[in-house]
């Protein structure tokens, strides 16, 4: 069961702007010292890793509207790496992109976008991050990118500073939400009158992560296959697994619905870019906690490169004989 070498680009986002609290800028050296880079070369990968991307500050970068936080920052590293998000798929390499904050989805998103138009978004995650920079409770933008990326909302937003360059590239019926459990009252009113599908830790209770995922993929495939987007942000899973990040939510995805939601989605062979987001190294309470993180991080995006369960990762095509 010989599988084709898979070639993979790998983007250091380390940014943090996106919210307020330091250290996420770390997660993608937390995520290397976690073993990615082999891990996937394990699988059969051929890795390109790009290392990390520079981001400059902008300086005076002052709240947008007394509320948004360093939206030209913010505006200008996502701009950043959407050009290198393009660039690797241009070249024919699924994209890794390791943050970083949520904020970068706007980048990543947006670049896969250019080479992808028809791509389908699967957004793992315990919050929506679909607030307007007019309905944010929080000023944050890692709470915010989707609402650039939709093109049915565009009448909602504002002119923001360093956001000019965003084309929306996304409609509402092309994401899919999975482990959800902290919405606020605006992007509620949003998943819900813009009939966006979503499936919350209630949804998982009730109809089982399998059936979650053939729902996920007969949403965005029914009709026709398209590339992969999965944008994971490590809060998806439940605090007591992934302590190290900023937002944690109790009662999250096991380690068991984490892999197989990433399975499934590896198994679908469309697979194109991925985002994992929100590792946090300065957030754990013990050096432990930290790894704990990082290393469930790094097991998420084996999963999605082909590492299964039951074995049979690399091709194995004879056993030894005693001579
Ligand atoms: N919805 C809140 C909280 C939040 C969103 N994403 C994270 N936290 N990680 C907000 O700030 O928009
Ligand atoms: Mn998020
Ligand atoms: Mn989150």
């Amino acid at each position: 069961l010989p599988k084709a070498a898979h070639a993979v680009a790998l983007l250091g986002a380390p940014f943090s702007r996106g919210q307020k609290r330091r250290g996420v800028d770390h997660g993608p050296a937390a995520l290397r010292a976690a073993g990615l880079v082999e891990r996937l070369a394990g699988l059969g990968c051929q890795v390109y890793d790009s290392g990390d991307l520079s981001f400059t500050q902008v300086p005076n970068d002052e709240l947008y509207n007394n509320r948004v936080s360093y939206p030209r920052s913010v505006g200008l590293a996502n701009q950043v790496l959407a050009d290198a998000v393009s660039r690797a798929v241009a070249a024919g390499h699924s994209c890794v992109t390791i943050g970083g904050d949520h904020s970068l989805a706007v980048g990543s998103i947006s670049g896969h976008a250019r080479q992808c138009p028809h791509l389908g978004v699967i957004w793992v995650d315990a919050h929506a991050d679909i607030n307007t920079p007019l309905t944010t409770p929080s000023g944050n933008l890692h709470g915010q990118p989707v609402s650039f990326l939709l093109r049915e909302l565009q009448d909602k937003m504002p002119q923001l500073p360093g956001f000019s360059w965003i084309k929306p590239c996304l409609s509402a019926s092309d994401i899919v939400y999975i482990g959800l459990r902290d919405v606020d009252p605006a992007e509620y009113y949003i998943l819900k009158n813009y009939d966006i599908q979503y499936f919350s830790m209630r949804e998982i209770d009730r109809l089982g992560i399998q059936k979650v995922m053939e729902r996920t993929f007969e949403h965005l495939m029914g009709r026709r296959q398209r590339p992969i987007h999965l944008s994971f942000d490590i809060d998806a899973f439940d605090p007591s697994l992934a302590p190290a990040t900023g937002t944690p939510v109790l009662g999250g995805l096991t380690y068991r619905e984490g892999m197989y939601i990433t399975e499934e989605i590896h198994n679908t062979g469309l697979l194109s870019a991925v985002d994992m987001v929100e590792v946090n190294p300065l957030l754990g309470a013990s050096p432990e906690e930290v790894t704990a993180t990082a290393r469930l991080a790094v097991d998420v995006l084996a999963a999605c490169f082909g590492q299964t369960r039951e074995g049979a990762h690399t091709a194995f095509d004879e056993l030894p004989t005693p001579s």
